[in-house]
């Protein structure tokens, strides 16, 4: 298997991909997803790997300055690599204005610098290709499956048909792998988040995965998820249970009771992710911090004392200061392990939230119950659907493939 080396997808692929595989990876016009080929270009090229390099769009020295300005220095790898540039594009096409000439030339020619060169990578920037041969005609120049040592296919496109287009790149005759990298700015100001559409060899589930660029990598990313609640309804608690390094901003009230004055904050690593929880304070005198907080949050956990029903009205209130409706959201019903009365029914009916949303009775106390509580909404951001107007996807158990 060739890891595609991106924290996240290796894992949900088995390792990475076949070694003759077909990939694809369709791009949003507005997303930032250039590094995704670079960095599998780079790797192939680190391990000695000698790759042909299809930029129809450039030249070979245009392109290794913008990726060394992207912190890709592979200029040293140069003799590994076999450019199909724009100047033998151009020249190309000039001789061969027929539109089928020039798709079989083009074929023939990139098999036969794979075959002369022992090439076992292909990169294409595929827009000009596309461009001059239709989708079906082009990803035809494409297929190498019939060589004995097929080489290994990564596509990059830029996709202006949407989810069509999308599909019919997935078909039988088409790429192995597809991984689309979208951007959004409907609930959380402007990320990128990426989904693998399709695969062949192993059953992925179709999820999006935000991520951001961290020098040369990307990685998987939640910016921020928020847990709220009344006033001591568990929320250090639930934050220090669930972080790997936890920090609360605490006083105490008139009472002596220990509060937080300003926020809870913990840090956590979950199934390649970096997570921020932000955990709201209580009392309503904080509440203009709270519009401040969900800035950028991608999830709410809403906790509601059971032995305290009276609580439940200002839940009402901090569920729609927080916006919870509208984005990714988890109930959490906490001191359960505390005699009480309080239902689910009871809880649903007071708050109006939706049937999908789940209402999980646990205790703050049980680090393992809270983790579980933090995997099921990362599932289920993982899940959303960041178009406008769609309704979040039910949250099912973290990791069944649902
Ligand atoms: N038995 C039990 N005690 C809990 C549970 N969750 C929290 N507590 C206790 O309840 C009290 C309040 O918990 P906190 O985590 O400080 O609550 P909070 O929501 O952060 O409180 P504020 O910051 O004042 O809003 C503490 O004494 C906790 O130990 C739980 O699930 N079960
Ligand atoms: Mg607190």
């Amino acid at each position: 298997m060739i890891p595609i080396g991106v924290k996240g997808i290796d894992e949900m692929l088995e390792g990475g991909a076949p070694i003759n595989a077909r990939i694809l990876f369709a791009m949003e016009p507005m997303a930032d997803g250039q590094i995704f080929l670079i960095h599998m270009l780079a790797e192939a090229l680190s391990e000695g790997k000698r790759c042909c390099v299809i930029i129809p769009h450039t030249t070979p020295d245009v392109y290794l300055y913008d990726l060394s300005t992207a912190g890709f220095d592979i200029a040293g790898h140069r003799d590994q690599i076999l450019f199909f540039d724009q100047t033998e594009w151009m020249a190309m096409k000039k001789r061969y204005p027929d539109a089928k000439k020039f798709h079989k030339e083009f074929k023939n020619h990139i098999r036969r610098v794979c075959t002369e060169n022992g090439a076992t990578f292909v990169f294409v920037y595929f827009d000009m290709v596309y461009e001059a041969l239709g989708l079906s005609q082009g990803l035809a120049a494409l297929d190498f499956s019939d060589m004995p040592d097929a080489p290994l296919l990564v596509v990059e496109l830029l996709n202006f048909g949407g989810a069509p287009l999308i599909r019919s790149c997935s078909g039988e005759s088409g790429f192995d792998l597809v991984v689309s990298i979208r951007s959004g700015y409907n609930y959380i100001p402007f990320f990128n988040f990426f989904t693998i559409e399709h695969c062949s060899w192993t059953t992925v589930p179709h999820r999006s995965i935000p991520y951001i660029l961290t020098g040369t990598s990307i990685a998987p990313y939640i910016s921020k998820i928020v847990v709220t609640g009344p006033a001591q309804s568990g929320k250090s608690t639930f934050v220090a249970n669930a972080s790997d390094h936890g920090l609360s901003v605490d006083g105490t009230d008139m009472r002596g009771v220990s509060t937080t004055v300003a926020m809870d904050l913990g840090r956590l690593t979950w199934q390649g992710f970096d997570i921020t929880l932000y955990g709201t304070p209580g009392y309503s005198r904080f509440d203009p911090i709270i519009s401040q907080l969900v800035r950028r949050a991608m999830g709410v956990i809403l906790l509601i004392d059971v032995t305290r029903p009276d609580t439940l009205p200002r839940a009402k209130d901090l569920l729609i200061a927080t916006r919870g409706s509208a984005l990714p959201l988890i109930v959490v019903a906490t001191k359960s392990d505390l005699p009480h009365e309080m239902t689910e029914a009871d809880i649903r009916r007071e708050l109006g939230i939706r049937q999908a949303v789940g209402v999980h009775f646990i205790s703050c106390l049980d680090k393992t119950a809270v983790r579980t509580i933090v995997s099921s909404l990362i599932e289920h951001i993982t899940l959303f659907s960041y178009d406008e107007g769609e309704e979040p996807p039910t949250p099912g158990t973290f990791g069944n493939g649902a």
